[in-house]
């Protein structure tokens, strides 16, 4: 905590700090909830292990921050005027903490998961007069979904924390949905275009108003960069179709709830379908499989790694965190996608 103290001092703050404590449930970053006699804010210790180019963030950052959009929450500059402070213990940002609202983490109810989607709907909006190439990758080839599934290959081989066996049974249910990049592979080549995406639009990911569940900010903005339509859409499906999270042990509670597919796409569509082409429109559902896909490929690849990437609190975690992806895929598979590919 002393080191967030210290890091607290390098930025354009005016009152007294009263209170720093851990807040959410982020995977990667360290978060806490500021209090001070001038306001709250959330300080947010990024993992320089994942984001290795400080200065891609900041630049990714200042172009959001130059739309003035009330779409994302405010930063609170350095003393220098980044946004971003790198000191010896790492590196840290500073936003506002938005009063009465709060971030789901369950998709309880339809009305709910509509306005995620208007909410993560209005980031494209807002981001589509941005060039993408104006933006670098924070973390190069992040879902590019050839290196994800290099990256579990090489985890295969190389077999570090001998967990190969254990894993063998997911790993032949992810050679069997190889067909996934064939389709996507497809969708690139009939023109399938790269925008500026959020790339980690999972429900945890967006502040709405306590009480009326409304709108407020998208908020974890450091993946932010060149994408796919597919990503944003896709990692909503991910995390809002099924009521359980991640790393449900009953995988049984796994399971497509009616209606939501379409409340969901309705509120997305509300908000930014003049910005997409009919083609991200018409495959908006495939995004889902697609990054279920590379989700559970990723966690597969951290379980047979031996946990070096993601959070764990459970030695198995990464295993039935894979393993729910995996079912969750087959039944996005079989319930919203059959007849359409394979
Ligand atoms: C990580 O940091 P967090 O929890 O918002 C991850 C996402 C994954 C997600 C899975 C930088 O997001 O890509 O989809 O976990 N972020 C990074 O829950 O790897
Ligand atoms: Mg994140």
């Amino acid at each position: 905590m002393n080191t967030a103290l210290e890091a607290l001092k390098g930025f354009k703050l005016e009152g007294a700090i009263e209170k720093v404590a851990p807040f959410g449930s982020g995977h990667i970053n360290d978060t806490y909830k500021v209090e001070s006699t001038c306001g709250n804010y959330l300080l947010q210790k990024v993992n320089t292990k994942v984001f290795q180019n400080t200065e891609t963030l900041e630049n990714n950052l200042k172009l959001l921050e130059g739309l003035q959009s009330p779409v994302f929450a405010k930063h609170i500059t350095t003393e220098s005027g980044t946004c971003f402070l790198v000191d010896e213990s790492g590196c840290w940002k500073l936003q506002e903490f938005v009063s009465n609202a709060y971030g789901p983490t369950t998709p309880s109810n339809l009305t709910l998961v509509e306005e995620v989607g208007k909410g993560f709907g209005m980031f494209t909006k807002a981001t589509a007069s941005l060039k993408a190439k104006a933006f670098d990758e924070a973390i190069p080839n992040f879902h590019s979904l050839k290196w994800r599934l290099e990256q579990l290959d090489e985890a295969i081989a190389l077999n570090i924390a001998n967990r190969k066996e254990t894993a063998q049974s997911l790993i032949d249910q992810v050679n069997a949905f190889g067909w996934i990049t064939d389709y996507f592979n497809r969708l690139v080549d009939r023109g399938l275009p790269i925008r500026v995406c959020h790339n980690d639009t999972k429900i945890d990911n967006i502040l709405l108003s306590q009480g009326s569940d409304e709108f407020r900010h998208v908020i974890d903005l450091d993946t932010t960069g060149p994408g796919y339509v597919l990503s944003d859409f896709g990692d909503m499906m991910r995390t809002l179709l099924t009521p359980t999270k991640e790393a449900e042990l009953d995988e049984s509670k796994i399971e497509i709830r009616e209606g939501y597919l379409e409340a969901l796409k309705s509120g997305y569509l509300s908000s930014c379908a003049e910005s997409l082409s009919p083609l991200e429109i018409e495959n908006l559902e495939f995004g889902g499989l697609y990054m279920t896909y590379m989700q559970a490929i990723r966690f597969l690849a951290d379980y047979v790694n031996g946990d070096t990437y993601y959070k764990i609190s459970f030695t198995e975690e990464n295993y039935i965190r894979a393993r729910n992806q995996l079912t969750l895929l087959q039944l996005m598979h079989t319930q919203i996608f059959s007849g359409k590919a394979n």
